[in-house]
């Protein structure tokens, strides 16, 4: 189990969970290097808008990415992988699905926060605790640069949500902040958080640019099998009996190919 079982507490009781060294220096250098493709290709968009939630702004960045699993087979094989399914089965118990992958990427210095939310103001589910986000840390995550905040506790309550003035599709709330943590976390390191906490990141005021993926994994008593379900989307089951290694939903066998996929990028990369 890659989590101890004062993280898996902390989790089942706060609502999140951090976890440093969770991918190695050589996964780390192989994720950069498919945002850099992602970015290269123009694959992804600046999701800020100028106030209005409208009007695409030309001085604030939120460049998203959404989903990855058709864009990349490195990023497709990373849920795939045992430690992550391990983990999450430790959070939120088997079998679960992978529901959401996607990028935030914030260039240094105009690269602006996603606001405050709950995701579970988007899903609904019953049990906030049945689905978690797992945001990993691409670039070192610092509080100068933006990284990820949770408030503690906040799975136990509803915050009313509306538009993100600042996103052109994005919801926020306000929230307690004197209950606000913020999780600084080398490359590598990731964060847990549930459908309930509320989270956002903040401003990148560094020179550099800072990016966070973030994979959302849904416990199967919380999907709706007629309307959340699509395979030809890449919603694959990850644990479980109805798991079969990505090739009901892709087509092909990714279980298993992460660290293959890794040695491709990075040869690809040295090339
Ligand atoms: O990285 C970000 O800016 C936002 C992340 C987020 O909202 C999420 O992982 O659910």
């Amino acid at each position: 189990m890659p989590l101890t079982d004062e993280q898996i507490t902390h989790f089942k009781t706060h609502g999140y969970t951090a976890v440093p060294n969770f991918f190695t220096p050589r996964e780390v250098q192989a994720m950069q290097a498919e945002v850099e493709r992602f970015k290269r290709d123009g694959l992804g968009r600046n999701v800020a808008t100028d106030g209005d939630g409208e009007t695409h702004s030309d001085t604030k960045t939120n460049y998203q990415v959404i989903p990855l699993n058709d864009k990349s087979d490195l990023i497709r094989a990373l849920p795939f992988e045992k430690r992550v399914t391990d983990a999450v089965g430790g959070l939120i118990g088997d079998p679960f699905i992978l529901h959401l992958d996607q990028l935030f990427l914030k260039p240094g210095g105009q690269g602006i926060g996603t606001n405050w939310h709950q995701d579970n103001a988007y899903f609904k589910i019953a049990d906030p605790l049945k689905g978690t986000a797992m945001w990993v840390a691409i670039h070192d995550a610092t509080i100068a640069n933006g990284t990820i905040h949770v408030v503690h506790d906040s799975f136990k309550e509803e915050y009313p949500h509306d538009r993100d003035p600042n996103s052109d599709h994005h919801i926020h709330c306000q929230v307690p902040e004197e209950r606000a943590v913020p999780i600084e976390l080398e490359a590598g390191g990731v964060a847990f958080f549930c459908y309930g906490t509320a989270h956002s990141t903040k401003a990148n005021t560094t020179d550099r640019e800072r990016a966070g993926m973030a994979f959302h994994f849904l416990h199967i008593d919380c999907v709706d099998r007629a309307n959340l379900i699509d395979r030809q989307r890449g919603q694959p089951f990850l644990a479980g009996p109805e798991a079969s290694g990505g090739e009901a939903e892709y087509g092909v066998k990714v279980a298993g190919t992460w660290d293959s996929e890794v040695a491709r990028t990075l040869t690809e990369n040295a090339n």
